[in-house]
C-alpha cells in the first residue's frame, strides 16, 4: 500500500518508464519535473510548444535537453490538441499539462474526435499528504467539474475508490464532506452527501464505504468525531474526501499547501489515459509525484 508520495514515485519507477506529452512545456518547473522524471526512470517526455520558449526555459533552470524530442506547435490550445492526439494514436501514454490553462487542455481532452472520452465522467483527483497526517488521503474533485450534481458526485466517488483500489487500499473510506454532519434542506450538500452513503449502501458506487455528510475534522480526526459522538465507518478514518464544488476542493488544496506544508499529486482520472493536471504554482516535485501517480495509472 502506498503511504507517502515518495512511495508512489518508488511504485512508478518499477512500472516505468512511460511516454508522457507535455503540453506547452516552455516552463521551467515542468522542465525539471520531466527531467528528474526521466533520472528516476519513471517517464520520458516528448515537450510539445514553441521550441525557442522551451529552450530558454531550460537554460533559465540550466537544463541540457538534447535527449528530449521536442515538437513545434506556438499555439498552446493547439499544443493541448498535438497532445492529446498523441495519447488517443497510442505514441504516448499519458498527458501532461504545461504552461497553459486547464480549461484548454480539458476541452481537448473532451473533444469528440481526437478527444480521450471513455463514456465514463473525468475527474480530478489529488492524493496529499501533510506533516500532521499518517497516510496518504485522497480528494476530489477540486479542478474539474464546477459544480457537480448528484450523479456526477457519485461517479467522482467511484472515480476516487478506483483510483484508492489501484494505490492498494482494499476498501477504501470515503467522507462525503459537507459543513455540517447532520442532512440541513437549507446545504444542498448534506443532502448529496446523505445520498452518496445511501447508493454506496445499497450497491450504487462499489468497492468502497461511503458516509455523509461528514465536516472535515470528523472526516480524519476520530477524537473529533467521538467528541461530536459520530458513530461511522468512515468518520475519523477516510482514506477519500468528495468535496461539494470546485471552490470548495480549490480552497481546501491552497489551504493544504500554502499553509500547511502539504503536498501532492494530482491527476484527471476517467479518460483513455491520466492527464497529469497540477497548478501552474506548483513546485517541481509536486509535479515530479503527479507524473508518478499518472504513469502507475497508465495502462
Ligand atoms: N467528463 C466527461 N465529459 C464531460 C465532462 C466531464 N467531467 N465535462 C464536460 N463533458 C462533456 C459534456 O458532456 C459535453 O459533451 C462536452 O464535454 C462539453 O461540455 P461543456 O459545455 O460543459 O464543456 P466546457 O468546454 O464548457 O467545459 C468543460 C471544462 C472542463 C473546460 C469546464 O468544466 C471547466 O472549465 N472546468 C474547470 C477547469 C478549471 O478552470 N480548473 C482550474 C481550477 S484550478
Amino acid at each position: 500500500m502506498v503511504r507517502s508520495l515518495d512511495d508512489l514515485v518508488e511504485m512508478a519507477q518499477d512500472a516505468g518508464p512511460r511516454t508522457c506529452a507535455v503540453v506547452a512545456a516552455a516552463d521551467p518547473e515542468v522542465l525539471l519535473a520531466a527531467d528528474e522524471a526521466a533520472r528516476r526512470g519513471i517517464a520520458r517526455c516528448v515537450l510539445i510548444g514553441d521550441p525557442v520558449a522551451i529552450g530558454k526555459a531550460a537554460s533559465e533552470v540550466g537544463l541540457d535537453l538534447s535527449g528530449y524530442d521536442v515538437v513545434e506547435e506556438r499555439d498552446a490550445a493547439a499544443a493541448a490538441r498535438t497532445g492529446v492526439a498523441m495519447v488517443s494514436s497510442g505514441r504516448a501514454d499519458l498527458l501532461m499539462k504545461g504552461l497553459v490553462s486547464t480549461a484548454d487542455v480539458l476541452r481537448a481532452v473532451l473533444d469528440k474526435e481526437i478527444g480521450l472520452r471513455t463514456g465514463r465522467l473525468l475527474s480530478h483527483l489529488s492524493v496529499f499528504e501533510a506533516p500532521r497526517l499518517d497516510r496518504l488521503l485522497i480528494f476530489s474533485d477540486g479542478a474539474m467539474n464546477i459544480a457537480p450534481g448528484l450523479a456526477e458526485k457519485a461517479q467522482i466517488t467511484q472515480n476516487a475508490i478506483d483510483v484508492a483500489r489501484a494505490l492498494g487500499v482494499s476498501e477504501p473510506r470515503v467522507a462525503a464532506l459537507a459543513a455540517v454532519e447532520t442532512v440541513n434542506p437549507d446545504m444542498p450538500a448534506t443532502i448529496d452527501a446523505a445520498c452518496l452513503a445511501k447508493m454506496s449502501e445499497r450497491g450504487q458506487i462499489k468497492g468502497g464505504i461511503v458516509d455523509g455528510p461528514l465536516a472535515l475534522d470528523n472526516a480524519i480526526s476520530s477524537a473529533a468525531a467521538s467528541h461530536k459522538g459520530i458513530s461511522s465507518p468512515v468518520a475519523g478514518r477516510a482514506d477519500i474526501l468528495i468535496v461539494p464544488d470546485i471552490e470548495a476542493g480549490n480552497v481546501f488544496y491552497k489551504t493544504l499547501v500554502y499553509l500547511a506544508g502539504g503536498c501532492a499529486a494530482s491527476v484527471v482520472v476517467g479518460a483513455k489515459a491520466p492527464v497529469v493536471v497540477t497548478s501552474r504554482s506548483d513546485s517541481h516535485m509536486a509535479k515530479v509525484y503527479s507524473l508518478a501517480l499518472g504513469v502507475l495509472l497508465s495502462k
